[in-house]
């Protein structure tokens, strides 16, 4: 901890437990448009911190949710990058994160769920579990992050609520434990019999779901008074999965064998009060992390955190540069002096910011679990840890192998200068990997990437944001493995593949197709050819 200021008096090993204890630190996380961002801006409002919902939902017309603040986002009604918002509710600090659903963009989801104490998986009550909706879960369950399962657009037809829990068994193999049960079929979503104490909530419309859905509480009798019908069936089949599903269970959620399961319409905030509360009171406060060591800091040790997220071009008038750090132990303190593990160099965090989407206002002070964007940062990058004191090194997150290659050209020669910040800056933040060859030279790097959407995303940055328009011209190779100096000549010999260099340092051989890889490996078996990584999303 830094040294005790007249101004400033140092937080003792009490407070920072204390303050651990009431941080709530999630991501929001699901297929493609399961509705996570209306999600995300529901909460806000429910929390108070957000007056109205983006008023016109849909995605043509729609103004945009706060965590989706870049335009790309809002011309598409797509998240292609996560957003964080810090608020607070009731007597805890949320610290949420809102990630994109896209595979292509998975990679940045990866590292938020690096960051995280807990997730909130939605599922589209019409569509039930999807392809990254699995793959989400393995990543949690290979990560041991507590999952809260929401059920949500249960406003629009959809599946049987017990057929969906019955998906949810077999194919995660989670038990799940429902809190709350819908009253009223999928298509016409009245409220809720909430399983922890019998009663109904029943949800009012609101115009557009623009406010806050008032909502009642009505004992059993009443509800069966109000909905006979619906109330009857909710409550038979409630009858029915008390056969089958368990009770909750904190410790059996904490450690993945259940996942407690909501109901919601996050379009109409149908449910989300419910899920704020049960945020607060069932997801875990922030706990000692583990080093690259396999040690754990604990949260009252000196402070430490780590860098999950780069990003520019959220404020076009200042263009800078955000580093996300999630703090893992200790008291944050702005202008405090860390160590920077990656160089062994001194860093003063004297512009360190609060977030709320884009959003941002300079903060004073900030504990573990909390997530804090430090400005123009530029030594910083993905995977860096912070620390005073003792020295800490977090273990180093994981680089996704990349499948799609694409040359990348200025159009305008005359911004050159302007293309190699680009690219720069897009390479830091992890939008693209970029490589290098002398074959290829300077002028005509090769972008590489996860899926071919993240092309887009850095031809209209490269533009918008640096004034730098781009050509690309993509490469017919679809995957990357790591190789040496000494096997580069051989490999290069056979037709369909070519080495590039990573800014990392990491030599890449890229090869049209898997067959060729193969044929190369067992003709020259001496050959190093390793995979980049051993498994990911996406
Ligand atoms: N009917 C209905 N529509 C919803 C609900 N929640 C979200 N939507 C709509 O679903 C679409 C996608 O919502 P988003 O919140 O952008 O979804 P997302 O999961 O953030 O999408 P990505 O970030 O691109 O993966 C939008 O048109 C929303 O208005 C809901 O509860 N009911
Ligand atoms: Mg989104």
């Amino acid at each position: 901890m830094t040294a005790p200021s007249a101004s400033r008096p140092e937080a003792t090993s009490t407070d920072v437990v204390a303050e651990a204890a009431r941080r709530r630190t999630f991501a929001v996380i699901s297929h493609p448009d399961a509705g996570k961002s209306t999600l995300t801006e529901a909460l806000a409002l429910h929390a108070r911190v957000i007056g109205q919902a983006g008023a016109v939902h849909g995605k043509a017309g729609r103004r945009g949710t706060v965590s989706d603040w870049m335009d790309m986002e809002r011309a598409r009604g797509i998240s292609i990058t996560s957003a964080a918002l810090q608020f607070a509710y009731r007597d805890a600090v949320v610290n949420l994160l809102d990630t994109p659903g896209h595979a292509d963009f998975s990679e940045d989801t990866y590292r938020v769920l690096t960051a995280v104490d807990a997730a909130v998986m939605l599922i589209d009550a019409a569509k039930g579990l999807e392809a990254q909706t699995m793959k989400l879960f393995a990543v949690c369950r290979h990560r041991g992050i507590p999952v809260i399962t929401v059920v949500n657009k249960w406003d629009r037809p959809g599946k049987d609520a017990l057929a969906l829990m019955d998906e949810v068994v077999e194919r995660t193999g989670l038990t799940p434990t429902a809190l709350t049960w819908p009253v009223g079929i999928a298509g016409d979503f009245r409220g809720v019999l909430d399983r922890r104490d019998g009663s109904y909530r029943r949800f009012t419309r609101t115009a557009g779901g623009a406010t806050v859905a008032p909502e009642e509480q009505l004992s059993a009798a009443e509800a069966a008074a109000s909905e006979p019908d619906a109330w009857a069936q909710a409550q038979e089949e409630v009858d029915l999965l008390a056969a089958t599903a368990g009770e909750h269970d904190q410790e059996l959620f904490l450690s993945g064998v259940t996942t407690p399961v909501l109901f919601a319409s996050a379009v109409s905030n149908f449910g989300v009060g419910t899920l704020l509360d049960v945020l607060v009171d069932l997801a875990p406060a922030p706990a000692g992390r583990p080093d690259a060591d396999g040690a754990v800091r604990p949260v009252d040790a000196p402070f430490s955190g780590f860098v999950f997220k780069v990003q520019s071009g959220m404020d076009a008038a200042h263009r800078d540069r955000l580093a996300y750090i999630r703090i893992c132990s200790g008291v944050f303190e702005r202008g405090m002096v860390v160590t920077h593990d990656a160089t062994g160099r001194p860093f003063a965090t004297k512009y360190a910011q609060q977030v709320f989407g884009r959003e941002r206002e300079s903060i004073d002070v900030a504990f573990p679990g909390d997530v804090v964007g430090l400005v123009n940062a530029s030594a910083l990058h993905v995977g860096d840890t912070l620390f005073t004191e003792r020295p800490v090194s977090f273990p180093p997150l994981t680089t996704f192998a990349p499948e799609h290659f694409a040359v990348v050209r200025s159009i305008e020669t005359a911004r050159h200068k302007q293309f190699r910040r680009g690219i720069e800056q897009l390479e830091s933040e992890g939008v693209v990997q970029v490589l290098r060859s002398d074959r290829r030279g300077d002028q005509a790097p090769v972008f590489a990437v996860v899926g071919p959407m993240q092309f887009e995303v850095a031809s209209h940055r490269m533009e918008q944001e640096f004034g730098a328009p781009v050509h690309l011209e993509p490469l017919p190779y679809s995957l990357a493995v790591r190789t040496d100096e000494a096997s580069v000549a051989r490999i290069t010999a056979s037709s369909g593949t070519e080495v590039l260099r990573r800014s990392d340092g990491e030599l890449l051989a890229l090869f049209t197709t898997k067959w060729v890889l193969r044929v190369l490996r067992e003709g020259k078996p001496d050959l190093t050819l390793e995979p980049l990584v051993a498994a990911q999303l996406g």
